[in-house]
């Protein structure tokens, strides 16, 4: 029997971004592993990974071009050729482009992370097109726009040594679920004589395995970090040196964090002053007095509130006020995306626009609900017709999705999906093209968690008539008349521009000898700001930012009460007391994986986590439906009773598919479509709702 093994990535929206190991026999993928010398995988793929073959060759799988021939949502569809699909849609998207191609809008996110099968050829086609842009925000913007303010980019310590860290906080992450190569490192440091602590307010899987928990209530994070500065210069925990060379704002920034007092900040978190003195003071004492490293894994989970962005600053603030950088174990994490020399030009070839360096109007993705029901559009731009979505399943992952649906409902609204699945977001399709998984294409990945460049070779042919992303936009690309030369590049000759050449990060690192080998690791040094060295304006990291300052924002790391509590919303916060959070189950990949029955199996049906003492005050027992409401939806759930949630707070781990949740909904049914402080973007774990027994419903 031919058997090899091929090299590739894996795709998925996960800062772990593992090498793969595909084994392929008489061309059928038979088993993906992960590979064992590659440092950041260690030969170990989480359970949704090493099922990815279940996956593959699902039943499900779309095999065909498909038009739809039932209502919009119903999800009834009739196989055509690939001819007739693209001719439809290049029909079609011409039409509308001949008006104002901006009434055409792209919707895509991070199905795969890919560069080549995410905005490469993809992109080209919409701005040669004219197409109204992107703003793809969902995620991590928040965040980001706050590393960039505070560090340059969103870069930060390499958590490959973490393991010789001496104190350990996760912050508004649950790594056991969403990055469980850095929770194998978390452990072997806790051999070591860590100490770990878990600020979340859900005792999630990883809290549990914590020495210590601390439950803020969700978006008031920046309040606790505040406090624990107003600490550190309270009791002069500060490595004054670092402060001195690698920091701009210091007197501004202690000024500020006079006003959060432990005692302060522990109203506005809803914890101990207690917690809080003792944190600041391990966190100090280890890094300053004993000049031991200590890290900071800061998670998205915590910039999903009003605050969002303030919380991350304010945060990012404490390992440069006690010189953690100086260590190459010790410093903070969110995201080291920043770090990668990409491209982007080459790839997404933005001078296709036809009024470059003019570009069309932006569309937040955000609140893609309103967008398509044309609420909150600029006076005059013209409405969404066409909506072409790839790698993304807003219908499930966008917020307050009881509008997304009707919006994805509208008639007159032309809807092309290309997936692998028939998801939520695929029954609203008008044309439904079916795209090849990782197994099945090219690609070359970056990742957010780690600093190697990975290459994924195609290990098998696509399944049925599936294409890549690329392929349906370079056949769409021909229809349309698209003549310029990088409308027939290749995926392996996408991949080949996608690392930018002569940046010394990436020295020794090309398409081909990352496809050799599998993966490389950029060259950095190990502690990247031990020098300071930071890529603000200023070379430092910024506490007090003029940046934000000319963008009209607060200038200094603060707090920003979440849209809905009862500080700031008392009268919704009466009617609906409890706050819900909705993050990641640990066998879902964002939506993904929902429709593989062991994942889904194992997770059960939709739950809602409940403290004991709410639930005995709504006489809810333990394992009894649920319904959790607002004033922009509902839900059912089955409830579990449990002090994992805090008091005060709902816990929805998702994100379910709706059609395979009973009620047909998901946690988004409740969420809004308001904006996060910076960077525009959700804010999913804001939002209040109220939650009765289902009987009640019922009577
Ligand atoms: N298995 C699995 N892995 C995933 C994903 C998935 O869906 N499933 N999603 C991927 C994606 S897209 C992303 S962005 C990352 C997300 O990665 P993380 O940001 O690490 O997200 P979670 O694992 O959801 O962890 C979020 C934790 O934050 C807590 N939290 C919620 N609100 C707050 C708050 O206001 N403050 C604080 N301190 N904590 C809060 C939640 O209770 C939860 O335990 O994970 C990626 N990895
Ligand atoms: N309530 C709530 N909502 C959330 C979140 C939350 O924590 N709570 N998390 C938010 C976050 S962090 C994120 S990142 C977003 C994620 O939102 P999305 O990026 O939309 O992620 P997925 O739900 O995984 O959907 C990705 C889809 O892409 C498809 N896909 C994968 N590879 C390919 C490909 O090569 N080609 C094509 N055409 N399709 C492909 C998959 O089949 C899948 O259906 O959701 C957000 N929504
Ligand atoms: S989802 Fe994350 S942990 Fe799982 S295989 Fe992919 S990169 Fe690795
Ligand atoms: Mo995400």
């Amino acid at each position: 029997m031919a058997s090899r093994i091929v090299r590739a990535a894996c795709p998925h929206d996960c800062p772990d971004t593992c090498a793969l190991l595909v084994t392929v026999e008489d061309g059928r993928a038979i088993k993906v592993a992960g590979d064992p010398d590659h440092p950041a995988t260690q030969g170990v793929l989480c359970t949704k990974v090493s099922r990815y073959t279940e996956r593959t060759y699902h039943p499900d799988r779309l095999l065909t071009p498909m038009k739809r021939v039932g209502r919009k949502g119903e999800g009834k569809f009739e196989a055509i050729s690939w001819d007739e699909a693209l001719d439809t849609v290049a029909r079609r998207l011409s039409g509308i482009a001949a008006r104002d191609p901006q009434a055409i809008l792209p919707y895509s996110y991070a199905g795969t992370m890919g560069l080549v099968q995410g905005e490469s050829m993809a992109a080209r086609f919409f701005h040669k097109l004219g197409a109204s842009l992107l703003d793809r925000t969902i995620c991590a913007s928040a965040g980001a726009t706050a590393l960039r303010y505070t560090y340059g980019a969103s870069v930060g310590m390499d958590i490959e040594h973490v393991a010789d860290a001496k104190l350990i906080v996760i912050w508004g992450g649950n790594p056991i679920a969403s990055n469980l190569h850095f929770w194998t490192r978390v452990q072997e440091a806790k051999r070591r004589g860590a100490t770990l602590v878990a600020i979340d307010p859900y005792r999630s899987l990883t809290a549990e395995k914590c020495h210590r928990h601390i439950a803020p209530m969700p978006g008031t994070d920046a309040a606790l970090a505040l406090a624990i500065v107003h600490v550190l210069i309270r009791d002069d925990l500060l490595d004054h040196d670092y402060i001195a060379r690698h920091t701009v704002g210091f007197d501004a920034l202690a000024e500020r964090a006079r006003a959060y007092s432990p005692a302060r900040a522990a109203e506005l978190c809803g914890v101990d002053a207690a917690e809080i003195e003792w944190l600041a003071a391990l966190y100090g004492n280890l890094a300053v007095r004993e000049r031991q490293p200590v890290a900071i894994r800061l998670n998205y989970g915590m910039q999903r509130a009003h605050g969002g962005g303030q919380g991350v600053r304010a945060v990012a603030c404490l390992p440069s006020l006690v010189g953690a950088w100086r260590h190459a174990a010790g410093g903070l994490q969110l995201s080291t995306s920043g770090f990668f020399p990409v491209d982007n030009a080459a790839l997404q070839r933005p001078d296709l626009l036809p009024g470059w360096p003019a570009v069309p109007r932006t569309i937040n993705m955000s609140t893609i609900g309103d967008a398509l029901l044309g609420e909150g559009l600029p006076a005059g731009s013209p409405k969404v017709e066409a909506l072409v979505v790839y790698n993304s399943n807003p219908v499930a992952v966008a917020p307050e999705s009881g509008k997304v649906a009707a919006g994805f409902g509208r008639e007159d609204l032309f809807t092309v999906v290309l997936e692998q699945f028939r998801t939520d977001t695929a029954d609203y399709a008008d044309i439904l093209l079916p795209a090849t998984t990782q197994l099945e294409h090219v690609d070359v990945h970056k990742a957010y968690g780690h600093t190697y460049f990975l290459a994924n070779n195609q290990a098998i042919a696509p399944q049925g008539q599936a294409l890549p992303n690329t392929e349906i936009f370079r056949r769409l690309a021909a229809r349309m008349g698209f003549t310029d030369p990088c409308f027939a590049d290749s995926d392996e000759a996408i991949a080949a521009q996608a690392i930018l050449p002569g940046d010394a990060r990436a020295q020794g690192i090309d398409w081909e000898t990352l496809k050799a080998r599998g993966w490389q690791k950029l060259n950095l040094p190990a502690a990247p700001f031990a020098e300071g060295g930071f890529p603000t304006a200023s070379g430092k990291c910024e506490f007090y930012s003029e940046a934000m300052r000319r963008d009209g924002l607060d200038p200094l790391p603060g707090y920003v009460a979440p849209y809905e509590a009862p500080s700031s919303a008392p009268e919704l916060a009466a009617r609906y007391p409890l706050a819900m959070i909705s993050p990641p189950a640990r066998n879902f990949l964002n939506s993904t994986f929902v429709n593989v029955d062991s994942l889904r199996a194992t997770e059960g049906e939709p739950h809602l986590d409940i403290h004991p003492d709410d639930a005995a005050a709504r006489h809810i027992a333990d394992g009894a439906m649920v319904r959790a409401f607002n004033d922009r939806g509902s839900l059912m759930a089955r409830a579990r009773v449990t002090d994992r949630a805090r008091r005060g707070l709902v816990v929805g781990l998702s994100i379910w598919w709706k059609k395979l949740a009973p009620d047909g909904k998901n946690a988004n049914e409740l969420t809004s479509q308001r904006l996060t402080d910076m960077g525009r973007a959700p804010v999913f774990y804001d939002c209040l709702v109220e939650v009765e027994p289902a009987e009640r419903v019922a009577a």
